[in-house]
This record gives C-alpha cells, structure tokens and sequence, in this order.
C-alpha cells in the first residue's frame, strides 16, 4: 500500500513525464510533496497559470509528446484555460492536472470548487475526475492516450485533495499505444489515378507535418510528383520557401491574386491539416461543404475528414506515413506542370520580402527583424507571440524547411515570452528569440522572473508601438481614425528586464540596430530589447496612411 500522489507520479513517469510546468495550490499539496522526491522530473515553477500552461504547450510542440501542467482548483483552473483552448486550436497534446475540492464538499458548492466536466467538456478531448485512487493508473494512461490520439488535443485530470492522500496498492499502466493507421496500397492507387488525371494539383500541408518525419516526407513526395506546396498559418517552417515548388504561406489576408491564383487548382491534397478558417481563407478555398475541385483529405481522425469538408478521398491516417508511401510511387504529369508551378510560385514570391523604410515615428521593425534573420544562428529556435509584428518574421525570415517556430494557430496573445523559456529548458545551447508585442510582452512576460528562476536565457524583442496594434489596424480598416481602447501606457522595457536581471537594450533609431542585436545575441543570459518601433508601419502588409486612404 502507499499514498495515492506517490502512485500518480509513477504513472506521470511511466508516461514519459519530465517535466510539470505549475502554479502551486493547497488542493493538491500531496502531489507537490511526491515531486519533492522525484528528480527525474523537472518541477518548473511559474508565475501565473496561464504563462505555466502556455509553456506546456510550447513544450509539447518542441517534443511533440504530451506537455504537462498542474494547477489548483478554481482559480488556477480558470486560469490555465487559455492554454486548454490553445492546445485544442493548435491541435497540440496537453495533459492538465487540476486539484480539486475534497470528496465529501463536492456539489455543495464549496470554497474555489469547479465542475471541470461543465466548464471545459467543449474544449478539451476529456475530463477525468478521480474519486477512487485505485483508478489513478487508469485515468493517466487513458488521459495520455486521449490528448495524442486522431487530433492532438488537452486532456484534464482532476485530483479530489483528499483521494490524493488515500492509501492504495493499485500498479502502474504502461502507455497505451497510440495507433497511427499507414493507408492501404489500394487507397495510394487511387490517389496516384486522381494525381494522375490533375493538371494542376495543389498540395496544403499542414501542422500534422512540423516533426522532422513529416517534413522530409513532404519534401520527398512534393519532389516525386512535381506538387506545389502552400503552407497552412503558423506551419511556414515545415517546408523550404525557396524551394520552386513552395506555392506560398496561407495566413490572415492572403492577397487575392495568390487566392484566386490558387484556386485555378484542379486537384487540392490537404495533408495533416484540418483546414481550419485561416488557411482556407474563411472556408472559400477549397470551398467548404463542397470544393470546387476533388479534394484528397488525409488527417488521422474520422471526425476531421470528411466532416466540414466533402473529400472526394479521405483517408484517417497517418499524413507523414501517406506521404511517405505516396513519395515511393511514380505518376504521370498530366498538362503544363512547369508553367502551373512557376505561376503559382511567381505569385508566392510577389508577397515575400519586405524592405524598412525611414518612419518618422519609430522605427520600422521589419529593420530589427532583418538584422537578426541576418545575425542569428541558423538554428535558432523563434517563438511568436500574436500581434502585427510577427507578419515581419513571416516576410523576412529564411524558411529553409529546418526552422523550429512556435507560434499559436488559434492566435491567443501570451504565448511568446513562456513558449521561449519551455524551448530554453529543451535546448539550452541554441539560441532562442522570442518577438512579442507591447501588448503580449505585458500579457505574460512576468515569466522572464520563470526564465531567471531555472537559468533560461531567451531574447526577447518587443516592437512597442504603444498600440494593440493588430486590432488598431482593424479600427482603421473598419472605422478610419477612430481610435477606441488600443492605445497603450507602456513601461521602459529595458528597465524592466533589467529589474528581472536580464540584460535590457533599447533600440529608438535605425541606426543602432546592427549595433544592438549584435550586443543581444552575443549576451550570454536572458536579453529584453525594447523596440520603440513605427505605428506608423502597422504591419509588413500596409500602414496607417494606406488604410486611411492616405497613399505611402
Ligand atoms: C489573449 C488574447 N486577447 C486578445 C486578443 C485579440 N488581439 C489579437 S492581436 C491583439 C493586439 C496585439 O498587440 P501587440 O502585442 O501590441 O502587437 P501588435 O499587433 O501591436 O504588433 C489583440 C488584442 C488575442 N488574440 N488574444
């Protein structure tokens, strides 16, 4: 017989489990006092559990294994949901340990109590409370199963304070394996036929793709059978930009020609990705219900394929192995390949680049960007927060097809500051470059006092606009010159990464930036540069003026 949270941490270890990203509470003090013994397991400690979740998440997408992070009841579940919602959005692997009011208090609505079934049943792929410890063993095997199966998602365990304490002899369950269907030669044959009558296929690759498994395969099979491939939002750096193949990044605003370019396809493979509203520009292309072209849909969960989309093939399973199978076949080229995949990539390239210009109210932050693209090492690890400014790092960037880039598909702000410290504590000897606004710098970045904690040493660079400058465009846009709850009071950012005892420059003029992120990447510990960057130059797509029909 021995305590429940003794048993729990053995069965987290028999996960996997390294590593608990947390915020400590009184409702699960037992599994706190267990990790005390556990060295195997990294107990990172946060500063609020929205930052402790979003490192999670961060966490599971470098390893692509279950990220983990404990939080306490009530607030701490309230908390943490950002990254629940994320993890769902991103299609990333998340288990989420959450305390919970003593057995007996259940229902009587007691202090800080929660009804997680009722509270996150819509986003996460499944909730398990624990009354029974004898249980524990089969909840955790089944939770790490639930958050990697068919589409990645969170899975929630929640621990009753007292059930923690109890005595059991119940064993650890080893891993459930996570099936990963290979297709059937039959069904490869029918897609190399549908290949094979295109004359101007299409190949969408999405974030299933990010492990370097998925990559090579979908550089392999794009070489193979002479397909175009465009990128799904936030997954650019699964394939090589410069590449002729490379038929351009589908984000928000897509410029119409690249659309309307596309949509000339005769054939659309959208492989490992649930064609969400972003890179289907709003469900217009493919065309949801029904595409104006055979889709081939391959993504391993029956309740993604064939739902929004009517595929003309859809297969459940893996895409890196269907890529894999697909690159080991030959097909005839039909038509005008050459033409068709030089158009399209002509059309890429159009959008691609971004020249800084003299801006007379800051600096134009696709200049910093530049210099760091041009500076860095090639293996930098670079997260971004959600804001106008990561449309710089999508332009300028030299996406080669090994970058690692952590950034959120489902666009939540925060994830800049705690995504660098969780690829910090992975990969401590590369560098890792976190571009955050001024609006997510102060959303999370109190986890750089994380960083300082456990020796992390990311750097990260604020554009401060003084503007939720993303939703000031929308104002623009929407209702010109009327400026309603964007503008922002900031602090010194250097100062304030000073104060945390970080480095903390300050670019305010286009000519130090050579100088400054030379001194950033040489620093060996955590940097803040604090960009007074151009509002002027909202995005890397357009400015204020232009928006005000103002010209520039
Ligand atoms: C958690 C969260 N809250 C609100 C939003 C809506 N939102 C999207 S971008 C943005 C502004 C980002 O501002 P900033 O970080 O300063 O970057 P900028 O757009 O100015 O480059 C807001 C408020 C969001 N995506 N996530």
């Amino acid at each position: 017989m021995r305590r429940a949270a003794d048993l729990f941490i053995d069965c987290l270890r028999a996960q996997g489990a390294d590593r608990i990203f947390c915020v400590p509470g009184e409702s699960y003090l037992e599994v706190l006092d267990a990790l005390a013994d556990a060295s195997d397991i990294d107990t990172v400690v946060c500063r609020h559990e929205g930052g402790a979740g979003l490192m999670a998440v961060a966490d599971a997408k470098i390893t692509g294994r279950p990220g983990v992070v404990a939080v306490s009841r009530g607030p701490g579940a309230t908390n943490v949901s950002i990254a629940i919602h994320l993890a769902q959005q991103d299609a990333v692997p998340l288990v989420v340990l959450i305390g919970q009011v003593a057995r007996h208090e259940r229902g009587r609505g007691a202090f800080q109590e929660v009804d997680y079934t009722a509270m996150f049943g819509a986003i996460a792929k499944g909730v398990w409370e624990v009354t029974d410890a004898g249980r524990l063993p089969e909840v955790v095997a089944r939770a790490w199963h639930a958050a990697q199966a068919g589409t990645p998602g969170p899975a929630l365990i929640v621990l009753p304070e007292d059930m923690l304490g109890d005595q059991t002899d119940a064993m650890v369950i080893e891993p459930h394996p996570v099936v990963r269907a290979a297709p059937a030669s039959t069904e490869i044959d029918a897609v190399i036929a549908r290949l094979e009558a295109a004359e101007r296929p299409v190949l969408i690759a999405g974030g299933m793709l990010t492990g370097g498994a998925g990559r090579a395969a979908l550089a392999r099979a794009a070489e193979a059978h002479r397909l175009p491939v465009a990128l799904s939002f936030k997954h650019q750096e699964i394939f090589d930009n410069a590449s002729p193949l490379y038929a351009g990044y589908l984000g928000f605003k897509v410029p119409k020609a690249q659309v309307d370019a596309l949509a000339e396809a005769d054939l659309v493979l959208a492989i490992g990705t649930r064609l969400g509203d972003t890179p289907t520009q709003g469900y217009t292309f493919p065309l949801a219900p029904t595409p104006g072209q055979p889709l081939i849909h391959v993504y391993p969960d029956p309740l993604v394929v064939g739902s929004v989309y009517r595929s003309t093939i859809g297969l459940t399973c893996d895409p890196a192995a269907f890529l894999d199978a697909l690159a080991a076949r030959n097909s005839a080229v039909r038509g005008d390949r050459d033409g068709w995949i030089a158009g399209l990539n002509e059309v890429a390239r159009r959008w691609a680049g971004y020249r800084p210009e003299p801006r007379a109210d800051g600096v134009d932050f696709g200049a910093v960007v530049a210099e760091l693209a041009a500076q860095a090492p090639k293996d930098a690890i670079i997260t971004t927060d959600a804001g106008n400014f990561s449309s710089w790092v999508h332009c300028l960037w030299p996406w080669d097809g090994t970058h690692t880039c952590i950034g959120a598909v489902g666009g939540a702000m925060g994830l800049g500051v705690p995504g660098a410290v969780a690829a910090c504590l992975r990969e401590p000897e590369r560098t890792v470059l976190c571009f955050t606004g001024d609006g997510g710098a102060m959303m999370t970045g109190n986890e750089l006092a994380t960083a300082m904690a456990v020796g992390a040493k990311p750097k990260i660079i604020v554009s401060n606009n003084g503007s939720y400058g993303t939703i000031r465009l929308h104002q623009e846009r929407d209702h010109p010159r009327r400026i309603s709850a964007t503008d922002l009071t900031n602090p010194d950012f250097a100062a304030w990464g000073r104060s945390f005892g970080a480095l903390g420059l300050t670019v305010s003029d286009p000519d130090q930036v050579g100088d400054i992120v030379a001194e950033a990447l040489a620093h060996d510990g955590p940097v803040v540069v604090d960009v007074k960057s151009s509002l002027e130059a909202i995005s890397a797509y357009t400015t204020i003026s232009k928006l005000r029909g103002e010209g520039s």
